[in-house]
């Protein structure tokens, strides 16, 4: 997309649609804690935190989440009460079915409640299916790598459509499927930290596949009236607006060419035309690169496409050719990442703020994808505990954290105006809760959780501000 919008014109924007919806994005294995109670498997981050508690910040592991399952109802009334209308949150693999492949009546019994107190708080539930959460058993068989496991996660999704297909009105099969491939199998940071580009792009194409066979599912389901009619089904992903220097060179280009087109372009084509893009594939082959493909792959992609979108947005990517081919060892570099001089970091989380990403991002998806619809899946602000301040009454005053948001939503409501089919706000984190390697370590929540008080929950200074945006669509 091109580079920035226009932040003076931003600044006279005030007003989102009647319509628009606000709500919150959280996950199961960040929120619900129970990680051994009630039948449920482990999962990679419960295995991760068993075999090695020091990967995580300060020694807190999945366990606990955030103790949802404790105060879901707390936590729902809590939503409800700041006028938001919907959220999400993921069903766990390693909850809902056994080792061999069956419900388990405890964990499905759980969503049920889960799902039936939502609705009577008035909240309507986003429902994921995955959220970087593979069963440990199927990862010790393959993981992603895996067709086995491509079979299981369709057979996964098979099983949670029919049982919760009169009650879910918004599925989602994945939560940032490029997240998982990058930061396990290409970039070493999470369990089992591996560093090899192809493996990566392997993981994708399997993902890939497994995301269309749910959805073909989905649609069989529906048709046979196994699900309601009125439901939807979607992906969510990270796009992240992929921008280079100023005077680019050719190979500058071609950079962001390939990362954007591994990240963004990978799923928009796919949601939207059942095909990867051949640009893409093409230049991974002849980059040695590729894809576990076998015959009858092609049409099953071909059912990949969604009713709808959601984009996750924390930060632009802004990349130039890389200085070497291969990397130490003799894996395939893409790109280098461009320092851009006027880039403002997030000093906390080390993320660029750039609100006009997401900008642009509404008009590239109106331009290059008509008739795709959209929503704001994640957006949030991580800030170290340390460093938040609390006014005389103890409670933390986030200012920074409003400041974020509304340069955001303000971008969205110019992207919005130009005709961009955006339908509503996700905030990421509004409860504080454990995430992946950094525990608690980047504070995102709207309300304080309390580690030292048993989780307690405190509404922080911003939560007033959030309530009465949500509730009048006016970005004060
Ligand atoms: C997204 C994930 C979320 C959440 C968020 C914040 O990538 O979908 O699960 O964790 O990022 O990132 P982090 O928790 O790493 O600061």
């Amino acid at each position: 997309p091109k580079q920035g919008g226009d932040p003076e014109a931003a600044a006279h924007r005030y007003v989102l649609p009647e319509d628009f919806f606000f709500g919150a994005a959280m996950s199961g294995p960040q929120t619900e804690g129970a990680w051994c109670v009630g039948g449920k498997l482990e999962n990679l981050w419960d295995t991760w935190s068993n075999e090695d508690l020091g990967a995580f910040y300060n020694r807190v592991g999945s366990y606990a989440g955030n103790d949802f399952m404790a105060r879901y109802r707390e936590d729902l009334a809590l939503m409800a009460s700041l006028g938001l209308t919907t959220w999400r949150t993921s069903i766990q693999w390693s909850r809902l079915l056994t080792l061999d492949g069956s419900i388990n009546p405890e964990g499905a019994a759980w969503y049920h409640e889960l799902f039936r107190a939502s609705h009577e708080a008035g909240l309507e539930c986003f429902v994921n299916l995955y959220h970087f959460d593979m069963p440990t058993y199927l990862f010790r068989r393959g993981g992603w790598e895996s067709r086995e496991v491509v079979e299981a996660y369709a057979h996964y999704a098979e099983l949670a459509f029919r049982e919760f297909g009169d009650e879910v009105l918004h599925w989602f099969t994945f939560n940032e499927p490029t997240v998982e491939p990058e930061m396990r199998y290409q970039e070493g940071v999470w369990y089992p930290k591996l560093r090899d580009f192809g493996r990566a792009r392997g993981v994708q194409y399997h993902i890939s596949l497994a995301h269309s066979l749910a959805v073909r599912t989905f649609r069989r389901l529906q048709q046979a009236g196994e699900i309601r009619s009125d439901a939807k089904i979607g992906l969510i992903n990270a796009f992240n607006p992929t921008y280079t220097k100023d005077d680019p060179s050719e190979a500058d280009l071609e950079a962001v060419r390939m990362v954007g087109g591994i990240n963004n372009r990978w799923w928009l084509d796919l949601v939207t035309a059942g095909k990867l893009p051949a640009d893409v594939v093409k230049t991974l082959e002849d980059r040695g690169v590729c894809l576990p493909t076998r015959p009858g792959d092609e049409e099953i992609l071909a059912e990949g496409v969604v009713d709808w979108l959601g984009c996750n947005y924390y930060q632009p990517r802004r990349v130039q050719a890389p200085q070497a081919a291969t990397d130490e060892r003799g894996h395939l570099r893409l790109s280098d990442d461009y320092h851009w001089p006027q880039a403002r970091i997030n000093k906390s989380r080390g993320w660029e703020i750039y609100p006009e990403g997401l900008y642009d991002f509404g008009l590239y998806i109106r331009d290059n994808y008509p008739g795709l619809t959209w929503f704001v899946s994640e957006n949030g602000m991580g800030v170290m505990h340390e460093e938040s301040n609390r006014d005389a009454e103890g409670v933390i005053a986030d200012s920074y954290r409003i400041e974020f948001v509304r340069d955001h939503l303000v971008c969205l409501a110019r992207a919005i105006e130009e005709g961009s089919p955006c339908l509503g706000y996700h905030y990421w984190g509004l409860i504080d809760n454990w995430s992946w390697a950094n525990a608690y370590k980047n504070r995102y929540g709207f309300v304080e959780v309390d580690l030292g008080a048993s989780y307690e929950r405190r509404p922080k200074r911003s939560a007033a501000w959030l309530a009465e945006v949500a509730q009048t669509h006016r970005i004060v």
